[in-house]
């Protein structure tokens, strides 16, 4: 297993909508893999495929954070909300490639959710808490959307300049700022 790179704003491929996944080869059981174990090193609670550059529709989560119970990793490959609560929730949420930023985010507080499991097996899930959080955020991932896009115009605004501004000061030290290098602010994100 791999630990791969996550990318961050203001890579524009954050922005691709991913594809179905067609079939569970070798290929995707190697990148569920390298993904848990990404997920787990930054760490994280969940993680999407274009997150580390592929933009295929999966998603890895394990929201048990706590030292005593054992992991609970899930491989949710092609997921598709099939109802959201009319009853909502506010979560701070944060994004491993939008490090640094917080913000509280109102969503359904209850969802429940189709998926392939890594033995293409047809999985429901009705999910709730900070799981219902987590798997709304990475489907929004596979659909190039990002919880910064629920802030005022402003806040949104503001989170995307300070990345742009350090993906230029990185560009003009000469460091390696990903394959946003040298792209317009209008064009990022
Ligand atoms: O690790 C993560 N924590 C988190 C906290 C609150 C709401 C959502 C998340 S998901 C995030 C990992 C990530 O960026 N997944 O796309
Ligand atoms: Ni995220």
């Amino acid at each position: 297993m791999t630990i791969r790179k996550i990318i961050t704003l203001p890579a524009r491929k954050l922005r691709a909508v991913s594809e179905p996944v067609a079939a569970i080869d070798e290929d995707i059981k190697t990148l569920a893999a390298d993904m848990l174990e990404t997920m787990y090193a930054a760490p994280g609670i969940g993680l999407a495929a274009i997150q580390v550059g592929v933009a295929k529709r999966l998603l890895v989560v394990d929201v048990v954070r706590s030292e005593e119970e054992p992991p609970n990793p899930m491989v949710i490959i092609n997921p598709e909300i099939l109802w959201k609560s009319d009853e909502k929730a506010v979560y701070k949420e944060g994004c491993l490639s939008i490090p640094e930023v917080a913000e509280e985010i109102e969503r359904p507080s209850k969802v429940r959710v189709k998926y392939q499991d890594l033995d293409g097996k047809e999985q429901e899930i009705e999910a709730d808490g900070l799981l219902a959080v987590c798997l709304q955020h990475e489907i929004d991932h596979l659909n190039g959307v990002l919880f910064i896009d629920y802030l005022s115009k402003l806040k949104k605004a503001m989170i995307i300049n300070k990345f742009v501004k350090s993906a230029k000061r990185a560009k003009r030290e000469g460091k390696d700022s990903g394959d946003s290098a040298g792209k317009e602010p209008e064009r990022s994100a």
